[in-house]
């Protein structure tokens, strides 16, 4: 039987191989350990998995056969639908927009440095959360250790500007070379995994030109769009405006790449309860994968209810899912 990695899978190991600390090592075997099909053929491959997940955990413990005990407090594990990271300078809003919007207790403080370890919120979205994380700043000549991990994990990025500031052209630049020298782009499209470690990494992302409620910031928007709209999506935001702040969580789905998908059992209502998670761009096989191990191996044909197909319409297993829709499977 064949193994059909999934394209995860082989960014999760092209991720492996690029790993320069023990802490992208271990993020990206639990990646790869999450991706690999569970089943008899893979045996080999999730005994070697096994045997390298747990001397990477070693490692860390330990800090390698004679280091001290560590832990690395920059890594977050994944919850929900997607994880987004904040990428920004000091005192640009980014905890305030974390706070806003997630019950995490962060510190909003009008002095720098205010922020030290990443901490991460859970922010609603119609019947999904999705994982956002203030983080540390970033200046032009100093980036918080292990940022790099997390950049390059998260399903999303967006960079915060404080487009108050007269410096915030210099900020969003920052930010972005940042981001390029570690080959890391921002995108408006899906993300794109390489399969060499030195090839670029295109994670979603866009610039939210924070604080558009402060006087004579419009001028500065239009320069900001000048400079970077051909670069990177461009969009304002104020933390003190409730409707620009109630969008958010819409726009930060959309950064997630995935579609809600609900299952139907046959002859029975659809469960609307919990949607199923996928990356865009899935087809029905990969939703019987999603809903049980080993499904897709049985599944003979599906019927479906949502975009751009008539009710309960036979489709190919090999039919690309669009968010929303709602899938009965037949083994
Ligand atoms: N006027 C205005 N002030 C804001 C806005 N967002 C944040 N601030 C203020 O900017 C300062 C820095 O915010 P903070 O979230 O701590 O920035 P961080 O360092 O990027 O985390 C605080 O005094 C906030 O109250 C906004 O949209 N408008
Ligand atoms: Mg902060």
């Amino acid at each position: 039987m064949a193994l059909n990695l999934t394209p995860q899978y082989h960014e999760a190991d092209a991720k492996y191989r690029a790993a320069k600390t023990p802490e992208e090592k271990l993020a990206a075997l639990e990646e790869m350990w999450r991706e690999l099909p569970k089943h008899k053929s893979s045996e080999k491959m999730q005994a070697e998995l096994k045997k390298k997940l747990s001397a990477a955990r070693k490692a860390l413990q330990h800090g390698g056969p004679k280091g001290p005990a560590r832990v690395d407090p920059f890594y977050v594990p994944k919850s929900g639908a997607g994880q987004i990271a904040l990428i920004g300078t000091p005192n640009v809003g980014k905890s305030a927009i974390v706070g806003g919007l997630t019950n995490a207790h962060v510190k909003i403080a009008d002095y720098p440095f205010s922020t030290p370890l990443p901490l991460p919120g859970m922010v609603p979205y119609e019947d999904v959360q999705i994982q956002l994380i203030d983080t540390p700043p970033v200046t032009a000549d100093h980036v918080p250790t292990g940022s790099f991990g997390l950049w390059r994990s998260a399903d999303a990025l967006i960079v915060v500007a404080d487009i108050a500031s007269d410096s915030v052209l210099e900020d969003v630049e920052t930010c972005l070379d940042h981001l390029a020298e570690r080959r890391i782009e921002l995108t408006d499209g899906p993300r794109a995994r390489p399969d060499e470690p030195e090839a670029i990494l295109r994670v979603p992302g866009l610039v939210l030109a924070n604080k558009i409620d402060l006087p004579g910031t419009n001028d500065n928007l239009e320069m900001l769009r000048d400079l970077f709209a051909a670069r990177v999506r461009i969009e304002p935001l104020s933390v003190r405006d409730a409707d620009r702040m109630a969008h958010l969580p819409g726009l930060l789905f959309e950064l997630t790449r995935v579609i809600r998908i609900y299952a139907k059992p046959p002859g029975k209502k659809p469960d609307l309860s919990e949607p199923f998670v996928l990356p865009a761009g899935s087809d029905v096989h990969a939703m019987a994968r999603k809903v049980h191990r080993g499904l897709e191996q049985r599944v003979r044909s599906a019927r479906l209810w949502g975009h751009g197909v008539t009710d309960g319409q036979n489709v190919h297993l090999d039919h690309i899912l669009h968010d929303r829709d709602v899938v009965e499977l037949h083994t």
